[in-house]
């Protein structure tokens, strides 16, 4: 097992500017997801760590499309957090959440699926603390249900974790195909921005279909996160030629939406 006592408490619990964690590329940024990735048997099935590992690759590769790579260690470490709690029981999710003074809703009760992203965000700082950015905590807290006004990798996580090589459902790899065989690297920022917009709009719509097949409530903010999309494509076909450009400008700026 790997010691993760020995990672340094992080810099980056004050404001988690983008200069408090580890440079991409660095040693220090490397040996510490080594270190989790190393930690991450001890919490996971041989299945659910290999879709880890999957998300974590398609994470970096969605984020070469929309961030700077110094971003590459937020998304990463998202990604490697993003299902630590996933195993556990219904009973030691409610225990987390007691221990952290959480109170799930109603809906989150119900849908007990919810519980995981919400207690795998609670325990990072405790249990990961040099990754205990507050852009990667969100990711991890957002990453079942979205939310409105996601955040640039908040949605990168989400997509993810979908679209991850690992899965075989077939909504997954259509909605894979439907992302990749657009040829996104070919896009403008504009253009990429809306494709990613587009399908993450679809994802909702499969797992919306699919909670109403299964007879299960809905969480306010999955059919925020998708509300929310929509209109941002409706904003964003509404404006003239001359906006979108400017908008273009700026892509992926951290924090912002996409
Ligand atoms: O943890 P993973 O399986 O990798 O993926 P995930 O964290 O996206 O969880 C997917 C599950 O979460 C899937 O079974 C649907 C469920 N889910 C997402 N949003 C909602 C939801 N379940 C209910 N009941 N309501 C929601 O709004
Ligand atoms: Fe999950
Ligand atoms: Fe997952």
């Amino acid at each position: 097992m790997a010691d993760i006592s020995s990672i340094p408490p992080s810099r980056a619990r004050t404001d988690g500017g983008t200069h408090a964690f580890p440079e991409a590329g660095s040693a220090e940024f490397s040996e510490l997801l080594a270190k989790v990735r190393l930690d991450l048997p001890r919490r996971l099935s041989p299945k659910r760590l290999i879709h880890v590992l999957a998300v974590e690759e398609m994470a970096v590769r969605l984020g070469r499309l929309y961030l700077s790579p110094r971003e590459e260690v937020r998304l990463r470490a998202a990604a490697l957090l993003h299902d630590i709690t996933k195993e556990y029981s219904v009973e030691r999710h409610l225990e987390v959440c007691r221990k952290y003074g959480i109170k799930p809703t109603a809906i989150e009760t119900a849908a007990p699926k919810t519980l995981h992203a919400i207690t795998a965000a609670a325990l990072i700082p405790d249990e990961y603390p040099a990754l205990a950015d507050p852009g990667v905590i969100r990711a991890v807290r957002w990453h079942t249900t979205g939310r409105r006004g996601m955040t640039v990798l908040e949605k990168l996580i989400y997509l993810a974790d979908y679209i991850d090589e690992s899965r075989t459902f077939p909504e997954c790899v259509r909605l894979r195909g439907m992302f990749w065989d657009a040829d996104p690297a070919s896009m403008d920022a504009e253009e990429r921005k809306e494709h990613l917009t587009r399908v993450l709009i679809e994802s909702f719509d499969i797992t919306l279909r699919g909670l109403i097949e299964d007879g299960m409530p809905i969480h306010p903010s999955t059919s925020e996160a998708r509300n929310s999309l929509i209109l941002l494509l409706k904003k964003n076909e509404n404006r003239l030629p001359d906006e979108k450009k400017e908008g273009a400008k700026e892509p992926g700026r951290r924090g912002s939406e996409v």
